[in-house]
């Protein structure tokens, strides 16, 4: 057991274990939509909705913006160094008890300081690596997914598998294969690449080619070294449009499977799909979700909504629920996310600064989803969409439709047909008619 300064001590003064109170309860320390041991289609909703709390917000963050310093009242920041990060562990697993959530994820700066040179920065990882295996043996939480952050110290300004400069590729190797070993250490279910500073500002000094290529020989060399030490999670990598360069490789979903498929790379990675990176790259969504799922890449999601009023990442905590409800749509279409989980990569308002605010937004998050799934559920078992979908594509099951589709048409037969074919009869989608049966069911369903 490693020895903190702070063993005993609660963070989350007054705060007790959040139960469900279902919707009538005005208890904001109660859940009113996620019941974790409900049944839906034979699962219960903690293993649909598998939820994460990302530790970089919730327990590193202090809320500084470019306007200002950090408003957050986090009791532990009391402590300074080593003891600090001691502390966040002990702070985490309060918090993970309180609000029932099974799950975490966290970058390798997130839970310990760097220190002056790489093999101090690891030694100080190991220390809390090895406290936070110790709580998980007495606890049920879990590691959804472990990152590197190779974006924040200035050695990665460039980039860090993309970077310009071979010292610094080999510098995020190192870091990334620490965290492999870490991911293996802790049972991480999942090991995350978010692409950081791997894109460029601008192509009069970059070389696009190479710095793809090298993106591609780095995620080769993680694959490789993940399998010589036996780490059998899932790979995923997480696309983002903007910010912070103003190019960002992995931009969405079909960019990402599309370079996948390009190296080679698609049978160990999916996609870990964020919702307000799909805003960002001008999707929905459910759009950047569908993407993944009909190319069999759905892995996981980072659960948040951006702001529409403004044009960066806000990482809001979810409370859309057309949102919630649409995405939870595509996960059940996908059979659930497997290994992957609803991380809630989400950060409480700047002015939301007092430790329980961190309780509430979970909360938020949490019944937002639940609310999501269960008439996500209800649409697909009444086959509200399905029915209107295989209706709308009716012209393809018969006829020249059906020669199309199985392939038994080509440009002199299609010719032909539209030769003897005087009237075209189009039929209305009816989006708002659809739109309104939405809403019905958002209101509507027990
Ligand atoms: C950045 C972002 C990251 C990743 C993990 O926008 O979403 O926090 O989720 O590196
Ligand atoms: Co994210």
């Amino acid at each position: 057991m490693v020895q903190t300064q702070i063993s005993g001590v609660k963070f989350f003064e007054n705060a007790t274990k959040v139960n469900f109170e279902g919707k009538k309860s005005m208890n904001p320390f109660a859940f009113k939509y996620y019941n974790p041991e409900e049944i839906i289609a034979g699962k219960t909703m903690k293993e649909h909705l598998r939820f994460s709390i990302a530790y970089w917000h919730t327990f590193t963050a202090d809320g500084t913006d470019p306007f200002g310093v950090g408003t957050m009242q986090r009791p532990w920041e009391r402590f300074t160094g080593m003891d600090l990060a001691k502390a966040r562990v002990e702070a985490a697993f309060e918090l993970f008890e309180i609000l029932g959530v099974p799950y975490f994820a966290f970058h390798d700066r997130d839970i310990a300081p760097e220190g002056s040179s790489l093999k101090e920065t690891n030694q100080n990882l190991d220390s809390i690596v090895e406290m936070i295996k110790d709580h998980m043996k007495t606890s049920n939480v879990k590691l959804l997914w472990n990152t590197a952050n190779m974006f924040t110290n200035p050695r990665f300004v460039h980039g860090a598998a993309t970077s310009s400069n071979a010292d610094v590729f080999a510098y995020a190797a190192a870091q990334v294969k620490k965290g492999l070993e870490t991911a293996k250490e802790l049972g991480a279910e999942n090991y995350v690449f978010w692409g950081g500073r791997e894109g460029y500002e601008t192509l009069l000094n970059t070389d696009l080619k190479l710095e793809l290529d090298n993106l591609a020989r780095f995620m080769h060399m993680a694959v490789d070294y993940a399998k010589e030490i036996g780490f059998t999670g899932q790979f995923l990598i997480e696309p983002k449009p903007k910010e912070p360069t103003t190019h960002q490789y992995d931009t969405d979903a079909a960019t990402t499977i599309s370079f996948l498929r390009q190296y080679g790379l698609d049978k160990d990675f999916k996609l870990n799909l964020e919702a307000n990176h799909a805003t960002l790259a001008g999707h929905t969504f459910e759009h950047e979700l569908s993407v993944a799922r009909v190319n069999g890449m759905l892995g996981s999601v980072d659960a948040n909504q951006g702001n529409p009023l403004l044009g960066w990442d806000t990482d809001e905590f979810p409370t859309d629920l057309y949102s919630t409800t649409l995405a939870m749509y595509e996960i059940l279409q996908n059979g659930g996310l497997g290994s992957g989980g609803l991380n809630f990569d989400a950060k409480v308002r700047r002015t939301s600064f007092e430790p329980e605010d961190l309780i509430y937004a979970h909360i938020a998050g949490m019944d937002a989803f639940a609310r999501g799934l269960k008439v996500a559920y209800k649409l697909k078992e009444d086959r509200v969409f399905e029915n209107v979908i295989a209706e709308r594509y009716r012209s393809y099951k018969e006829g020249i439709g059906l020669e199309i589709v199985e392939g038994r048409a080509n440009f002199h037969t299609l010719e032909q047909y539209a030769l003897n074919n005087s009237t075209i009869k189009n039929e209305s989608g009816r989006t708002e008619q659809l739109k309104a049966t939405l809403n019905q069911y958002l209101l509507e369903v027990e």
